[in-house]
């Protein structure tokens, strides 16, 4: 059955929003929205409801997937409370968890497949029922496999519970071209820990008594348990905090010391702290002499590198660095450098992580309380699948030429929007995008733009109508995390445990979770071979090995068979890292094999001409990425972005607090109101990521703000490929 066709309005869905934009100065008004959430019905009043059910399940409104406690009354979703029992997130549900109540009642949401009918991005779109999109799609991606090889199709996405069923489908369908997140992200951090390691390790923040942050603005862009940890632990000060950071966010607000670092020089910090180390003979030599490799090349490599070298390059005075090498040192084992997460910074970043990571090896840290841990997993049971194709081509993007360290299995994203606009080494032109906005996630947005304008088929699985699914042929609507079960998934952090994601209300709209899409599709393109089973049979298959059942997740969301973290196992002089020497590589071997430099080598990174200043971005504390600027709770507390630009610059340039101005980078400019302040250094601007949303189908975030890609020239880490976003130079005059 074909649906009638439809305008814009049709799209946006029948029901209104209703919701006046407030104008605000900045982000820090919380008052209506508070209201909101109480009236919405604190627990104690829910609890008092005769039909009130209550459900465990997982949080899907970022990277972190924290417990909830969803109240059902009369099959409808009245609240979101964090699930008390969850081992990652405790008592903790954020600002965007708690709203996951209006993700669900967007009145924007994607509600039924659409097939675009006018031109790409005229946003005119007609209903189509599911069996009409799948045969669609299923056509159309035949028609470009006939042309260009099963190649032809890059398969994208980010992650989630479902994603693997995204993976299996890609596979079966023998496409080598991937991207995921990590090259936009974290590829940087875990390439340094992993060289140094052979593994990439979490830490145990609760029980430490002494980190240094380097940007990891923990208190807003959160990341569970480490964010409660830090709380904690600086507000019962347990633990001492030192905060590098070119701005003073949140995190810098809770910290013992907040450093104003001059951005990209953190690695001249990094090697000084060494000196330091080695100099004044502070590091753990029991540890170093039984467990790492490469000393005296480290010694000779840092001996240049003093306190009072590093103070001119950071503008950390010499004395500062001495001291917090010291105490680093003093508080050791319990002391940690802390990795960060989005380490998508400087062309140098892996070696800046890899300063990091033998900083933290030389105090013996490792798998210690308060230090810095192993991974480790309970290990899931799985259904069988048969072996996929081998694809006949390498990828696209080149990686494993260009960057011969990083995971190929990820893919690297900037190489591939390269390479496909360049049609080399082949052409690709189709595009399936799972839970992923391209354009909100890379830099440079006209780029991907073209990018997306030169395929034959874009296929857009989302929830909202991004920027994205605006450029797509056919935008097929996953139902919300909220209205499915998902495969359990494994937890490492504070301990191993596994847990369930259990459907909270039945899907509202024609909505269908990704396995039932990709079993859709797999059917029409005769691949049901990889997927004859249906969400009951996949998780009855991963429990099998445990004993373990869907029920035993209903008491309180989780299982554990070892409710605390074990530490020590690998803290025998017999246990082998995964590195090429088998012990912590202090001279990296993967590195020298491969041509590197085995050690971090600093170069002090270009400055901003005068009257210029360096972009710096992040993360807010309302939203993730540019994924909820829509919703109607968090766009009312913070509606828009601003730039951030420190006060003495702004009054020589007569700009005033709220003023309109315009930012101009090599490839583009914005306008967007300023934020004066001296929460930042004088040398760059800060605009938080996520806002300029072009799609009319978002109606209270289209238009709001702007967005970092349209500045962020596109520059890449040497080792990791990881994108470097932190290298573009702006000018900013008022509008
Ligand atoms: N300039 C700049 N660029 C950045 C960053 C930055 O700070 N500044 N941050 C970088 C980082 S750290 C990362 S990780 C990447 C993130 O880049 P992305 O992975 O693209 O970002 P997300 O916001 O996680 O994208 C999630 C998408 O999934 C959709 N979605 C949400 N729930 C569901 C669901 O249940 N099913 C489906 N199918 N879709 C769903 C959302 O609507 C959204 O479109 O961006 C990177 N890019
Ligand atoms: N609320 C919220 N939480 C999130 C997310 C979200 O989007 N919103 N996203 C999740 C994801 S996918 C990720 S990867 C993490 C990201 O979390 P973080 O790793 O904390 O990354 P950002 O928020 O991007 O913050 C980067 C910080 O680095 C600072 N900085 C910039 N240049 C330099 C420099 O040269 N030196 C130093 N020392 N600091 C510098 C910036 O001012 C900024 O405060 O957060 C996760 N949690
Ligand atoms: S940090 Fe917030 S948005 Fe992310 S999973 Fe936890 S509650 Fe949800
Ligand atoms: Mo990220």
């Amino acid at each position: 059955m074909k649906g009638p066709a439809l305008s814009r309005r049709g799209f946006l869905g029948a029901t209104g929003v209703g919701l006046a934009a407030l104008a605000t100065t900045g982000c820090e008004r919380v008052g209506r929205f508070l209201q909101y959430s109480s009236s919405r019905a604190p627990s104690s009043k829910v609890a008092a409801r005769r039909d009130l059910t209550d459900i465990y399940s997982i949080c899907d409104n970022c990277v972190n997937k924290c417990g909830v406690r969803a109240h059902v009354a009369g099959g409808r979703l009245v609240k979101l409370d964090p699930n008390p029992h969850f081992p990652k997130s405790r008592s903790m549900l954020c600002a965007k968890g708690n709203a996951g109540i209006k993700v669900l009642e967007d009145p924007d949401r994607l509600k039924h497949p659409l097939i675009r009918v006018g031109e790409r991005g005229a946003g005119q779109w007609r209903v189509a029922t599911w069996d009409e999109a799948l045969d669609f799609v299923a056509t159309r991606l035949k028609v470009v496999r006939e042309k260009y090889g099963p190649q032809g199709v890059l398969f994208s996405s980010s992650e989630g519970f479902q994603e693997r069923f995204f993976r299996t489908f890609n596979q079966a369908f023998g496409s080598p071209n991937v991207c995921r997140h990590p090259t936009l992200c974290l590829a940087s951090s875990n390439l340094g820990f992993f060289i140094t390691y052979g593994t990439v390790p979490e830490y145990d923040i609760e029980n430490s008594r002494y980190i240094i942050m380097s940007g990891a603005n923990r208190l807003e862009s959160f990341i569970t348990p480490d964010s409660i940890d830090l709380m904690t632990v600086t507000r019962t000060k347990k633990a001492k905090l030192v905060y590098l950071d070119p701005r003073f966010t949140v995190t810098a607000s809770k910290a013992d010391e907040w450093l104003p670092i001059r951005p990209g020089t953190d690695l001249a910090f990094y090697l000084a702290l060494i000196h330091v180390l080695i100099e004044e003979k502070l590091y753990d030599q029991a540890f170093v002499a039984a467990y790492t490799h490469g000393f005296d090349e480290l010694t000779a490599h840092v001996a240049p590198c003093t306190p009072e070298w590093a103070a001119t390059e950071t503008d950390i005075p010499a004395e500062r660095i001495r001291a917090i090498a010291r105490e680093f040192a003093y508080y050791a084992p319990r002391a940690v450098i802390y990795r960060g997460r989005r380490s998508s910074w400087y062309s140098n970043d892996t070696e800046m992580r890899q300063a990091m990571a033998i900083a933290n090896a030389l105090v013996g840290n490792w798998d210690q309380p308060g230090g810095i841990v192993p991974k480790d997993a309970i290990a899931l049971g799985s259904v069988e699948l048969p072996e996929p194709p081998y694809p006949e081509v390498s990828s696209c993007d080149g990686v494993s030429e260009e960057h011969p360290l990083s995971r190929f299995d990820d893919g690297n994203y900037l190489d591939m929007r390269r390479h496909i606009l360049a049609d080399e080494p082949y052409p690709v032109r189709g595009w399936m995008i799972y839970k992923q906005n391209p354009m909100h996630a890379l830099p440079d947005r006209a780029l991907t733009e073209t990018m997306f304008r030169k395929m034959d088929l874009v296929v857009v699985i989302d929830i909202m109508p991004t920027d994205s699914a605006w450029l797509a042929d056919v935008i097929l609507p996953e139902s919300t995390y909220l209205e499915r079960t998902d495969p359990v998934e494994g937890f490492n952090a504070p301990y191993p445990f596994i847990a369930l994601r259990r459907q909270v209300v039945p899907p509202q709209f024609d909505t269908r979770p990704c396995l039932d899409i990709m079993r859709g599709l797999a059917e029409r393109l005769d691949l049901n071979d990889h997927f004859n089973y249906d969400m009951d049979a996949f998780i009855a298959a991963q429990l099998a090995p445990l004993g373990l059942r869907t029920d035993d997740f209903l008491a309180t969301g989780h299982w554990s068979d070892n409710k605390t973290r074990a530490f020590g196992a690998t803290r025998n002089p017999d246990f082998r890292f995964k590195t090429p020497t088998g012990k912590i590589e202090l001279a990296n071997e993967r590195l020298r094999r491969r041509g590197f430099d085995p050690l971090p080598r600093y170069v002090a990174p270009t400055q901003p001409s005068p009257g210029q200043f360096r972009l710096i971005v992040g993360k807010q504390a309302y939203f993730t990425h540019a994924m909820h600027q829509n919703n109607e709770w968090l766009h009312e507390i913070c509606p828009e972005n601003f730039v951030w630009i420190n006060s003495a610059e702004a009054r020589r340039r007569g700009i005033a607090d709220g003023d309109w101005v315009t930012v101009r980078s090599p490839i583009g400019s914005v306008r967007i109101k300023a934020y004066v302040t001296d929460r930042i250094r004088a040398d760059c601007v800060h605009i938080p990521h996520g806002f300029g949303q072009r799609s009319p189908g978002l109606r209270l975030a289209e238009g709001r703000g702007a967005s970092d890609q349209d500045l962020i020239v596109p520059r890449e880490d040497r080792l990791s490929g990881n994108a470097a976003l932190h290298e573009t130079f702006v000018s900013i005059e008022r509008a």
